[in-house]
């Protein structure tokens, strides 16, 4: 239940090292934890802060379809992964506009900065919408989740849809121990702008119920992991309904699990939260799990606590 995910903040505050990171940002991290969600009990959606829940089927059918360009996010009102692809667009030699190196940090700290980031941003998504070339140069995040579940690139030239592949396994073959997706592709992680944080997931099968875990190398606790235990709760009820089988749990282990040292008021805001109830999720019956829309996922019963604002760490 959502205390799992309150404890992990406390455990991490409590006895996380203060360490440096990638992003400059600094950290409090701990290595090597799991949390466990009865997918019975409700939607492991957390309900101490209100998590846009439409953000994360938006990403997790962009995973799913093997798409790895934003266009299709910002179609649907998703800027989650937006930084990712600026960060490209502005370090390549046809950008012309004003020096945006190390926006992320230069936008929290100097507003004159953070305006003119804040138009080349508007104006990068909107190019990225109306063109079309623009949008295949820059809006391809390149080996991304999506490539590697439905199109990994062997040296044969030849794709593996692993997705697709461990959907039939389970159907054929249920109490096989080799339901896995691997995101981590050693050939492409050096040219990656950032290697996949889901590196892999496995599914389970026993007592007619359908069981996934994921291993994640490192999890932003206030930002990120809030989504992804969603999103892959989420992608074990879809892959339950689509086998046949009633879900089971959704365990969530980790390698780094950190906090951003300029997320900790927001933490601690958070901490002082009264769980409520966990909302429900309902998934259109009889629509493959290959042809899901938007529209056939919908949350009941959700009425969390108001949204905490952060800065995301790029
Ligand atoms: N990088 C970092 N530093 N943290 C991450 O969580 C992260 N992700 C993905 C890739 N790189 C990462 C992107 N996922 C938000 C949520 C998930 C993200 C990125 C950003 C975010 O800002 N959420 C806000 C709401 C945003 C909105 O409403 O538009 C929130 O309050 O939850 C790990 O998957």
């Amino acid at each position: 239940s959502e205390q799992q995910y309150l404890d992990l903040c406390r455990k991490v505050l409590k006895e996380g090292t203060s360490k440096e990171d990638r992003t400059n940002t600094g950290t409090y991290s701990i290595f090597g934890h799991q949390m466990r969600f009865d997918l019975a009990e409700g939607f492991p959606l957390l309900t101490t802060k209100k998590v846009p829940f439409r953000l994360i089927v938006s990403e997790l059918l962009w995973f799913m379809k093997g798409d790895t360009n934003i266009r299709y996010l910002l179609q649907h009102n998703n800027n989650i992964w937006n930084e990712w692809a600026f960060k490209n667009w502005i370090e390549s030699k046809d950008y012309q506009g004003p020096d945006m190196d190390d926006f992320g940090h230069r936008s929290l700290t100097d507003p004159a900065f953070k305006q003119q980031y804040d138009e080349q941003m508007a104006l990068f998504k909107k190019q990225i919408v109306e063109d079309d070339q623009f949008a295949a140069t820059y809006g391809n995040l390149g080996s991304v989740y999506g490539k590697q579940w439905r199109q990994w690139q062997t040296s044969q030239n030849e794709t593996i849809d692993q997705f697709k592949e461990v959907i039939e396994a389970i159907k054929q073959n249920p109490y096989s121990r080799r339901h896995i997706v691997s995101a981590w592709n050693p050939e492409d992680v050096p040219t990656m702008a950032l290697p996949p944080c889901h590196t892999m997931f496995q599914f389970y099968v026993a007592d007619g119920k359908l069981s996934c875990q994921l291993y994640q190398r490192s999890g932003d606790i206030f930002l990120g992991v809030p989504f992804n235990i969603a999103s892959y709760a989420l992608l074990t009820l879809l892959v339950a309904q689509e086998c046949g089988l009633e879900p089971g749990e959704f365990i969530h282990t980790f390698g780094d699990a950190h906090i951003y040292s300029n997320h900790m008021d927001q933490v601690k805001e958070q901490l002082s939260r009264e769980p409520r109830a966990l909302p429900s999720v309902h998934i259109k019956e009889g629509v493959s799990l290959f042809d899901i829309e938007l529209e056939d996922i919908t949350l009941e019963n959700y009425q969390p606590h108001p949204a905490i604002k952060a800065p995301v760490a790029v």
